[in-house]
């Protein structure tokens, strides 16, 4: 019987937003994420007469069929393995629109293209093959904190584990203030965002907000992991705004969101944001203030999905 694979999502505290090559999906900047327990992706690869791609239960043409394709393609010769392939996914996302990420989308492929060929990889190399998929996906081979190093090739380009079951208290509030497909991709809008005068000042920050970040995790200073992962998101979308033409990915809501963190600090509740290419914000908080957090946001919006999550595993297969 084919396995499956399980990946879990990953949500970046240092981002990745800009890429040295594209074909290779070589970053600009160093990253690093935590994968999260609540959404993951579960694929399977199979024998096909035709390449087939499925994504919870419904056929899939177009260009997410292309994508994984293409993908699948240079993995094959990569490897020098043929055949028509059937690829089934699930998406364990709350909605089917908005949170769906790529990170868990191509590192669960990866490795179910490697159970289907028999290839055994060392994590590393498993990550290297997810990078070449979605850059982000490359840090969804591990559980916990992950860091994914620029490199300057294919070769030095990958992730490793920082923790992969840290102490640290540290829940991760997914809020979905809006569900709507976004217009601009991750793809172009990092492409976009180096035409702002400040990208080549923020890179030029990166490795001093990797170790800065590094540090905090490994002192388990909740504050400091906050802090600075509020700053590095708002540098990127500061990078969104100045670009040109400057674009933003905030919708009012957003902004509404922000403020509400500011507001519960100032009453001594303790939490910081990070936004990545959508509206949806991320509340980074300790268990004691996530009941407090979740009623504020609950009296201030409605119809909002908050989902409360935290650290998860990195990839596995599950039979
Ligand atoms: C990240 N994001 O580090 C950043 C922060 C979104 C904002 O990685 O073009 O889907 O497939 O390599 O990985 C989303 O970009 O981009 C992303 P591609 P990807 O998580």
């Amino acid at each position: 019987m084919e396995k499956t694979v399980r990946a879990h999502t990953n949500i970046a505290l240092i981002k990745y937003w800009g890429k040295a090559d594209s074909g290779l999906r070589l970053p600009l900047m160093s990253s690093l994420s935590m994968t999260i327990d609540k959404f993951y992706t579960d694929t399977k690869i199979s024998d096909s007469t035709e390449n087939q791609f499925w994504l919870n239960g419904v056929k899939q043409n177009g260009p997410s069929s292309n994508r994984v394709f293409s993908f699948l393609k240079i993995l094959q010769s990569k490897f020098a393995v043929t055949g028509k392939l059937k690829v089934e996914s699930y998406n364990h996302v709350p909605t089917a629109a908005g949170l769906a990420s790529s990170s868990s989308a191509f590192a669960a492929l990866a490795g179910a293209f490697c159970v289907h060929y028999g290839i055994n990889l060392s994590p590393v190399e498993l990550s290297r093959l997810a990078r070449l998929g979605s850059g982000s996906a490359s840090r969804s081979i591990y559980g916990g904190f992950a860091i994914w190093q620029k490199g300057n090739d294919d070769e030095s380009s990958y992730a490793y584990a920082l923790d992969e079951k840290p102490d640290v208290d540290l829940q991760l509030l997914v809020v979905e203030l809006n569900n709507r497909q976004k217009d601009l991709s991750s793809t172009q809008g990092m492409k976009q965002a180096q035409t702002s005068p400040f990208f080549m000042p923020w890179i030029a920050r990166n490795q001093i907000e990797l170790e800065q970040m590094i540090n905090a995790i490994k002192a388990n200073d909740f504050s400091t992991i906050g802090s600075l992962a509020e700053l590095n998101a708002c540098e990127m979308h500061a990078v969104n705004l100045t670009a040109q033409p400057g674009f933003t990915y905030f919708e009012p809501a957003t902004i509404k969101a922000i403020k509400l963190v500011a507001d519960l600090r100032r009453l001594g509740i303790e939490c910081y944001f990070t936004i990545d290419a959508g509206p949806n914000i991320k509340i980074l908080s300790q268990l004691k203030n996530v009941k407090d957090i979740t009623n504020r946001f609950v009296s201030e919006f409605h119809n909002v999905n908050i989902i409360n999550a935290s650290f998860g595993p990195g990839i596995s297969c599950l039979n």
